[in-house]
């Protein structure tokens, strides 16, 4: 080739190239990187209890892989039992995905946090894989950097560690330890209430789905939308919601409200885990406001109310905690 045509057929190339990435349909990450593994592979699943590793699965939950496509479709296989055999293709580009799609009995969370510590576990993200409203887990094994099939060997065979945990739904109780006293007439100062989250077994894990902080008639009424009580933060375990989080007071409803997740997949609830003697003071919360009151002789009682995801996505009733704040 002269060196013009090259020029041209350089410039052609760097054109096209340009012209792909500006479109999106290049896509650099996805493109199958050298000397990632393919070809055959076993992959046995252990299910283990994170307080103390004896195994534990989830109940009756249907567990697929499938190929590093993510189509759902494109199944290598069923977890029916605790392995699958299947081919590592060079457009998996070293991935498989586990889905786990949870059923209504199961009574286990997957700790993902401690999940991903685990060899080969890439990511945990929800995806709605078989199109039915609701997330699975999907869970992302990158077993790219197992070595080539020697002379003789069929295959190869990896260990995938899920850590789990009980899920806590039921009887979680609260108790109070201190509550606030002389708020003045005069001058605004911050006030709080504590206690701790109770009504758990060491290994244990919630998932918190949303909390509300409700203002009933009790008392002298309904003070925050009359700026006589303005709410700080609440801090329950080891998170601190801010004002800021739960948003503006909902004057309907006399209540603030914050949320995590879509309230019908329980990827999106924060993680409560009881540790091993963890003590009943393992959880305690703080609910924090500035006030100043009207006149002397007014309480208000705030309702703090906790919802939990259960493991098939609907939430529990409230878990309720009074508190006061007195003049
Ligand atoms: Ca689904």
């Amino acid at each position: 080739m002269k060196a013009t045509n090259l020029t041209v057929a350089v410039i052609l190339i760097v054109a096209l190239f340009a012209v792909l990435a500006y479109t999106g349909n290049l896509d650099f990450s996805e493109t199958p990187a050298l000397n990632v593994y393919k070809g055959r592979l076993q992959v046995n699943l252990i299910q283990i209890k994170r307080i103390d590793g004896s195994k534990y699965a989830f109940v009756d939950s249907q567990m697929r892989v499938i190929h590093g496509s993510r189509n759902y479709n494109d199944k290598v296989g069923e977890l029916s039992s605790a392995s699958i055999t299947g081919d590592m293709k060079a457009e998996d580009n070293g991935r498989w995905w586990l889905i786990i799609d949870y059923a209504t009995n199961n009574t286990a969370w997957l700790d993902a946090a401690q999940t991903l510590k685990m060899p080969y576990v890439k990511s945990i993200v929800g995806w709605d894989g078989d199109k039915d409203g609701f997330d699975e887990e999907a869970i992302e094994l990158d077993f790219s950097g197992l070595s080539p099939l020697t002379a003789g060997e069929d295959k190869k065979v990896v260990d995938v560690t899920l850590i789990n945990s009980p899920a806590r739904t039921a009887s979680i109780t609260y108790t109070n330890l201190t509550n606030s006293t002389g708020i003045s007439t005069t001058s605004y100062s911050y006030k709080t209430a504590t206690g701790y989250m109770g009504g758990y077994a060491e290994g244990d894990m919630a998932k918190l789905a949303k909390i509300q902080i409700v203002f009933s008639n009790t008392g002298n009424g309904t003070y925050p939308d009359s700026e006589y009580w303005k709410l700080t933060h609440l801090k329950i375990g080891g998170y601190t919601f801010t004002s800021g989080d739960f948003g503006t007071y909902d004057l309907s409803n006399t209540r603030f409200e914050i949320k995590f997740g879509d309230q019908i997949n329980s990827q999106g609830g924060k993680d409560y885990y009881y540790p091993k003697n963890g003590g009943d003071l393992w959880a305690t919360y703080e609910l924090k406001a500035y006030c100043k009151y009207p006149s002397a002789s007014k309480v208000i009682v705030p309702l703090i109310k906790f919802y939990f995801y259960k493991p098939d996505g609907s939430i529990t009733s409230a878990f309720i905690e009074y508190v006061s704040f007195a003049s």
